[in-house]
This record gives C-alpha cells, structure tokens and sequence, in this order.
C-alpha cells in the first residue's frame, strides 16, 4: 500500500515542479482516499524533497477560518510544510513561470523559542514558546485544476503550500493582542481583502496549538526554530502579472512583493 502513496506524491510533485495544473487524486487515481491516507502522501511529498536537500523551515496551518472550513464541509483546520525553497525576500519578485496559478493571503507567523509537545496544548502555552511573531504574505497554488478538490486531495498536496513572504519587523507576542491584529491586502494600490486576527480560530495563537495537538497524534512535535504559518485572516486573491502586492498589519512594517511574469 505504501507504493501508493508514494506514486500520488510523485504525482503532485511532478506538477508542481513542471509547473501544470492536474487532475485531483480523488477522480479517479485513488477516489476513495481518506484524510489520513491524505497525510501519508503528504509525508511522501516531505521525504522526496528532503532526499532532495531541501530543509523544513515549518509546518503551516489552513483552512483556519469559519468561512474555508464551511465551504469544504469540515471543523478541522489541515497542515502542510513550508521549504526553504518557497521563501521570497520582503520586497522581492514572485514569478508566475515558476508557479500554476498562484493566490496570496495574509497571517501571522510564529517563530517557536521552545519545543511544543501536545496533546492538550493551549493558546497561552503557544504565547509562552514563541519567540516572536512576524507578519507574513502566504502564496498558495494549489496543483489541482482551479483549485478544484476535497479534503484528501488538499491535504495529499501538502496543503497548497507554495511560496511564503515573511515580513521584517518581529515583535515579541506578550506586546499585542494578536486577535485585535488588524489586516489590510492591497493590489495595486487597491484593497483586495481585510480581517483581524480573530478570524483565525478566534486568536492565531490557538491554531499553532490545534497544530501542536494534530502532530501529537502521529507521535510528532512542532520545534524550536520552527517559523509557522498560523493561517489565513484574509480571502485568498488570485495573482496576475504586474501586480504590486502589500500587507498592512496594525503594528507591524507593511510585507509586500511585486508579481512579474
Ligand atoms: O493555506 C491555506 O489555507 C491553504 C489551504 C488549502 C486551501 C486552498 O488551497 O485554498
Ligand atoms: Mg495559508
């Protein structure tokens, strides 16, 4: 059965590095795959790229707000990895030849001071464990056709996971209430999307620690030095050539990146 999970990986790999939209696994390369099958393709996806020299800068969260999980009929958020390859500099280029047909997002980031153990993790021991907490532009592309998929396929394809914007200004998080955290998402000059922290899970906080909780059940842990998406305060905006995309955090220095063909 292993074998399977490994061809799916392949699968998705293969689209994402050749840079094509494909078929979701569920139509018909494995349409009764479960969550938990999701997750071991996902893990297939992790080994390859570590075999290939590629390093974990963090696991991330998704699906975080009321309004995804309703819309995919689920109460659970999912998780995926973010590489080192996929870190855009502040201020830097994404280039839509190097991806399918990208969407940007706005969260927070948490950089882990100590190791986070669940089950039973709460939001105020994730505040106690993180170093800082930095704002972030997540760029999703989903190597499904128009983002068309269920709960398995997205988990098997690592979460939509793509490239990640860190912002330059980390504040400690014991400084603000993340939750009263207001967002605004620009494109060219226009406000595409806004929404304040809160709308993840009630506090971002306690989505690192759901993450905690979830990795505790395959015996896993999140890591000092781990930076983690905590996921998405605002809808996800489709990217287009010549964009100039900025995010506005009460707080924080604005994180932007320009989009080039
Ligand atoms: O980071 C995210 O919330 C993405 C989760 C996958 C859903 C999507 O691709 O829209
Ligand atoms: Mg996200």
């Amino acid at each position: 059965m292993q074998g399977v999970y490994k061809e799916l990986a392949e699968y998705l790999v293969k689209a994402e590095t050749e840079k094509y939209e494909t078929q979701r696994v569920t139509a018909d390369l494995k349409s009764d795959l479960t969550v938990e099958e999701g997750y071991l393709v996902q893990e297939e996806i992790v080994k390859m790229k570590l075999a290939e020299g590629r390093k974990i800068i963090g696991p991330k969260m998704g699906l975080t707000s009321r309004a995804k999980m309703t819309q995919m009929n689920v109460d659970e958020p999912i998780y995926g990895y973010v590489f080192d390859y996929m870190l855009i500099e502040n201020g830097g280029t994404v280039h839509l030849s190097d991806l399918i047909h990208p969407k940007v997002e706005a969260e927070i980031a948490f950089v882990i001071g100590k190791d986070i153990e669940g089950p039973g993790i709460t939001g105020a021991q994730v505040l106690a464990a993180t170093d800082y907490v930095v704002p972030a532009l997540e760029i999703i592309d989903s190597r499904y056709e128009n983002f068309n998929f269920t709960l398995p396929d997205v988990v098997a394809d690592n979460a939509s996971t793509s490239r990640v914007v860190l912002g330059n200004s980390l504040k400690k998080p014991a400084t603000m209430d993340l939750d009263l955290v207001g967002v605004t998402m620009s494109i060219n000059g226009e406000i595409k999307e806004l929404g304040a922290g809160a709308a993840v899970l009630g506090h971002p906080a306690n989505s690192i620690a759901m993450l905690a909780n979830m990795l505790a059940k395959k015996g896993d842990k999140i890591r000092k030095g781990d930076v983690i998406l905590s996921g998405a305060i605002t809808g996800a905006v489709m990217l287009a050539d010549g964009d100039q995309v900025v995010g506005k955090f009460d707080g924080f220095q604005d994180v932007t990146f320009k989009v080039q063909a």
